[in-house]
């Protein structure tokens, strides 16, 4: 059963005050309920057009505003696109995220888009996107085309974010994840941790989440990354344990969504990453590049997956195999 409004501030801030055991324990009690626990969903990252973007979100390396050491790039050839995608399905990804530094998606840009979306469908992995705001019509358009996801993040409270971003409102990206959900696109949202908000901020953030009218199919969990020449360049990095709360409240308000431990792992011991599996993450981005970032390796991530036991979620596989045992799966982890 989805949960739609019945969470209020007092019961989020009730799960964040809890003690870190019991909440890991009820945590992952309700993530086996919905989920086998040793299967991570993985996903990976292109960015295809990179830097000068008008808006000016504190934390970003891409905003024109700063003046930071990202490499710019026009808006790259659908060959190199199809490589990367190529490469990702080879690496075992199950979805290809395709990332711009656009406040919004322009109409000259859609034919290409969709060109792009029809292209990489036929190598046989599923496509996201997250190129900034979009209308109802682009969003049908985008459907049409066979786009699996859009990712559009909230990344903070409503109160919280008017510190964060300025250029645009928190409807207009409540606004876009409507339009999305609306043309039959899943949708993938969440935000950022470490932009100096509160706990109550982080509380708001994920009620904002589980009140959407459809909650959201992913949910990305970042960490801030701490990137030169933004305003949020010097934030503290935040305690492992507060990632690791935040990763469990969110399990337990959107019970059926995939929770993934985005941005930031880098910075994360093993034992953090295995406690954020613990506490119901399911899914990571794997490959040795974010956006504009370094990433853990997929030698790195594929060692920790074997020392865990964990495998990546293959869905004709698990289905074969589920028809079997509950209990079985392969090991991809390799
Ligand atoms: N321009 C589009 C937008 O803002 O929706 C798409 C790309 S944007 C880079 C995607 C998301 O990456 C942001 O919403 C934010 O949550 C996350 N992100 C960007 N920079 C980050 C950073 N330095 N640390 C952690 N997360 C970051
Ligand atoms: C999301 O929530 N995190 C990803 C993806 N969606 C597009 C991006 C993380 C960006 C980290 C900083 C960078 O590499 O520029
Ligand atoms: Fe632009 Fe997106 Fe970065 Fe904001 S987060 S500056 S909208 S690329």
């Amino acid at each position: 059963m989805i949960m739609h409004n019945i969470w209020t501030i007092d019961k989020v801030k009730k799960l964040f005050n809890k003690s870190f055991l019991d909440l890991m324990y009820k945590a992952q009690k309700i993530h086996r309920k919905h989920f086998d626990p040793n299967i991570i969903q993985i996903s990976m990252l292109l960015s295809i057009k990179t830097g000068l973007c008008p808006e000016d979100c504190k934390y970003c390396s891409q905003s024109s505003r700063y003046k930071t050491n990202t490499k710019i790039n026009k808006l790259i050839d659908t060959k190199k696109i199809l490589i990367a995608a190529k490469k990702a399905k080879k690496a075992g990804s199950q979805r290809f995220c395709m990332g711009a530094a656009w406040s919004n998606i322009n109409d000259r840009d859609i034919p290409y888009l969709e060109n792009i979306i029809k292209k990489i469908k036929k190598i046989g992995i599923e496509t996201c996107m997250t190129l900034g705001g979009v209308n109802n019509k682009q969003a049908k358009k985008l459907a049409k085309a066979g786009l699996d996801f859009y990712n559009h993040n909230l990344d903070t409270s409503p109160k919280f974010y008017k510190k964060i971003i300025t250029t645009r409102k928190y409807q207009d990206r409540i606004d876009t994840i409507n339009n999305i959900s609306n043309a039959g696109i899943k949708i993938c949202s969440g935000g950022i941790i470490g932009l100096g908000e509160s706990i109550e901020d982080r509380a708001n953030l994920l009620i904002q989440l589980a009140n959407l009218k459809k909650q959201p199919t992913s949910i990305p969990i970042n960490m801030l990354v701490n990137i030169k020449g933004t305003p949020l360049e010097k934030n503290k990095i935040i305690d492992p344990f507060d990632f690791i709360r935040m990763i469990a409240v969110t399990r337990i308000m959107m019970q059926k969504s995939y929770v993934r431990l985005s941005a930031g792992r880098e910075k994360m011991n093993e034992q953090t990453q295995a406690m954020c599996f613990m506490a119901g993450a399911n899914s990571i981005f794997y490959g040795c590049k974010l956006l504009t970032t370094k990433n853990n390796s997929q030698k790195k991530d594929n060692k920790l997956f074997n020392k865990l036991g964990i495998n990546k979620y293959k869905k004709q596989k698990i289905k074969k195999i589920e028809k079997k045992t509950k209990t079985l799966y392969y090991n991809a982890a390799l």
